[in-house]
């Protein structure tokens, strides 16, 4: 019998002020019928794009945390990664996959490093190397193309173009992942941004764009991954769980912007969360040549 609520372990920070990481992932889920079991990485007073920020890493908490996940033998339907409280931290995310690992289970690696061609400020090269380990055992990673670009060790363009895209999907494909997410893509016409996905098996590429607004919202990203990830775990083909997810972005940007508010707080979450309960009305998907 099917069950009746899955479940996902989360392995992200909570931070304080800002939505992003658990305070979006959360809601996000619980609102699309998935049950979340949080395994903090760190511990912030807001996210890193505020100043003056305060970070606890939580490594030793998530080893005992993990400990008595294992002495209760909880299993998961999906393991999702994403921020992580320093480079040591992907030895503790790498076991915890493979202790936690069953048949037909999704592992997501949102490899969240940075953004707009820059690290985050408490990142450094050690991530990035180790982060090219953790994603070898994803079966789909999200990074935006900033991350790409530091995952493959190549230069961050804005503007490289969709054809380039697509070959850095493949490579980053390569190294394990059967589906590659790449967000945050500028189209050719300067006024869309696209997310672009990979499916390895079907050799298949599908687009979805929308017209960009002139705000950058932090956040967005592990919206993004937690839609994606709920609407796969709820049965959409890869192709409408990306429609869903940039779309739901898209509506969440639109009801922040047009307040006087300020963009690190992240997009309003809690005025569009009901829409994910909607049934999909347009497909605004492509499929690439
Ligand atoms: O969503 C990315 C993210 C997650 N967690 C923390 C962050 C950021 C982006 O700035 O600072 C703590």
């Amino acid at each position: 019998m099917q069950k009746p609520v899955q479940k996902i372990a989360a392995i992200h920070d909570l931070s304080g002020v800002g939505r992003v990481s658990l305070s979006s992932v959360i809601p996000i889920f619980s609102t699309m019928g998935i049950e979340v079991c949080a395994l903090p990485t760190a511990v912030l007073s807001s996210h890193t794009q505020y100043p003056g920020v305060r970070h606890v890493s939580l490594d030793d908490q998530m080893k005992g945390f993990i400990e008595h996940w294992k002495e209760l033998n909880i299993e998961f339907d999906a393991i999702y990664s994403g921020y992580l409280g320093n480079a040591g931290q992907i030895d503790i995310v790498s076991g915890f996959i493979d202790d936690f690992k069953t048949d037909n289970q999704l592992v997501v690696v949102d490899p969240v490093m940075g953004d707009n061609g820059n690290l985050y400020a408490t990142f450094t090269s050690d991530l990035v190397r180790e982060m090219r380990r953790l994603i070898k055992k994803a079966n789909m990673i999200t990074p935006n193309l900033t991350e790409a670009a530091f995952l493959l060790d190549k230069t961050y363009h804005k503007d490289i173009g969709l054809e380039e895209v697509k070959k850095w999907a493949i490579q980053l494909s390569e190294q394990g992942p059967e589906i590659v997410i790449i967000t945050s893509v500028s189209e050719e016409n300067a006024h869309k941004t696209a997310a672009i996905a990979y499916h390895k098996l079907t050799e298949r590429f599908w687009k979805v764009s929308i017209e960009y607004l002139p705000a950058s919202y932090p956040g967005t990203g592990d919206a993004f991954t937690s839609v994606v990830t709920a609407a796969l775990l709820q049965g959409d083909s890869l192709p409408i769980a990306l429609d869903r997810a940039v779309n739901f972005i898209n509506i969440g940007v639109r009801a922040t912007f047009g307040h006087d508010y300020d963009t690190k707080e992240g997009i309003m979450l809690e005025r569009v969360l009901n829409t994910l309960n909607a049934p999909v009305q347009t497909s605004s998907y492509q499929l690439l040549d």
